[in-house]
């Protein structure tokens, strides 16, 4: 019997798929530009320098980390399926910077960057994906599966949405227990378009719930783009926020004061009772779905367009600009980043291999 057609990877698009060159939006959401033209940057935000710097030193470790677990992958150390978020880091950091450290969040299979924006452990990450003893799961859950709950990280999930089914059941217990925590369920686009996804924002509507959907629009969800597989399109998201009754704002995902001061609004309505949000960045993962997809779906020249919006040097200079930094302290900032990440592959590549004996170990059903 013949072997069925099946494409190398899930990403692959079918010929007959018309390839659209999606570029940055040309009139920005942002508010921040026309905000910052009057005022200081810690006016603006409420944030310290220090703050501000430490925003700005998360998302190089971020983008360190992405760039090393790609190269690992490709070398064959990090095995199964890694996906990176290159270009997403305002969105995260720029989020968590509003949390407090008891606060809670959820994250997605996209989940590095969350993890370590909410002041997860960069080494016993590393040990994770190479699956050593040190790691966040002892090395048996690899990227997709770690958690911390001493940080409020609810766990990266391999289950598109199924964050959103944790966060608001997390959000209904902080309201029960009164204990003033929120949650941030991180989303993806494509993650929006779930059952679970709409089933818990009805619920965290009429039930009020101290919940923050974060929608992280990076144009894709594997190889569909948002316009063509969300029904009212990327412009008509408000549509679905409204029709759930939940206020709605969307921001530049590429900027992380824009991020921070549009989910800052977000968080007081929780933290004052008010209910839960659904906050729409606009940003864009640099590399594929996951390393090694062949990126057949997506418009050659579009990467390059959305770069030169890199969150991470646009944030570099805003600090100098503000007098906040120098270029020489920016530099140093991404040198330590990088060292930072050496060492936790050092880390990772000097610990033990699990034990065989314990395998039965933590398994519960
Ligand atoms: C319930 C479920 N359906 C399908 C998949 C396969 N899958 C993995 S990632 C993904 C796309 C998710 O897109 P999006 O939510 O936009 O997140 P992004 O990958 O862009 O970060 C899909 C369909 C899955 N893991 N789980
Ligand atoms: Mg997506």
């Amino acid at each position: 019997m013949a072997k069925p057609k099946v494409p190398a990877t899930a990403t692959v698009a079918p010929k007959s798929a018309k390839i659209v060159l999606r570029k940055p939006p040309e009139c920005t959401c942002s508010q921040t530009g026309r905000r910052l033209k009057d005022a200081r940057l810690e006016e603006l935000t409420g944030l310290s320098q220090d703050r501000l710097v430490g925003m700005y030193r998360r998302m190089c470790l971020i983008r360190e980390f992405e760039e090393e677990c790609a190269t690992l992958y490709r070398s064959g150390r990090v095995r199964g399926v890694t996906h990176t978020s290159q270009g997403q880091e305002a969105t995260v950091v720029g989020t968590t910077w509003n949390l407090h450290d008891d606060d809670y969040i959820t994250s997605t299979h996209r989940g590095h960057a969350h993890i370590l924006a909410k002041g997860g452990d960069e080494k016993a990450c590393m040990a994770e994906l190479l699956g050593k003893a040190t790691g966040y799961c002892k090395g048996r859950g690899g990227s997709m599966h770690i958690a911390d709950m001493s940080k409020g990280i609810l766990g990266a999930n391999g289950i598109v949405a199924g964050g959103a089914g944790i966060a608001v059941g997390s959000a209904l217990a902080s309201q029960m227990l009164g204990n003033g925590r929120i949650t941030v369920c991180f989303i993806g686009d494509g993650a929006l378009n779930e059952g679970i996804a709409h089933e818990v924002a009805n619920m965290a509507a009429i039930w009020k719930l101290p919940v923050i959907f974060l929608v992280e629009n990076n144009l894709y969800g594997m190889s569909g783009c948002v316009d063509d597989m969300l029904a009212v399109g990327e412009r008509g998201f408000f549509a679905r926020s409204d029709a759930y009754g939940i206020p709605g704002s969307e921001c530049d995902g590429m900027d992380v004061v824009d991020v921070f001061m549009a989910v800052g609004e977000a968080a007081e309505r929780a933290r004052g009772g008010g209910g839960p949000s659904f906050v729409f960045c606009h940003t864009y993962r640099f590399l594929g779905h996951h390393v090694g997809d062949p990126l057949t779906y997506r418009h050659k020249q579009e990467p390059g367009l959305w770069k030169k919006l890199d969150p991470i040097p646009k944030f570099g200079e805003l600090l100098v600009q503000q007098a906040i930094a120098t270029e020489k302290d920016v530099r140093t900032w991404g040198e330590e980043a990088r060292k930072a990440i050496e060492e936790a592959v050092r880390f990772a590549e000097e610990s033990p291999e699990p034990e065989p004996s314990l395998i039965m170990e933590d398994v519960f059903a």
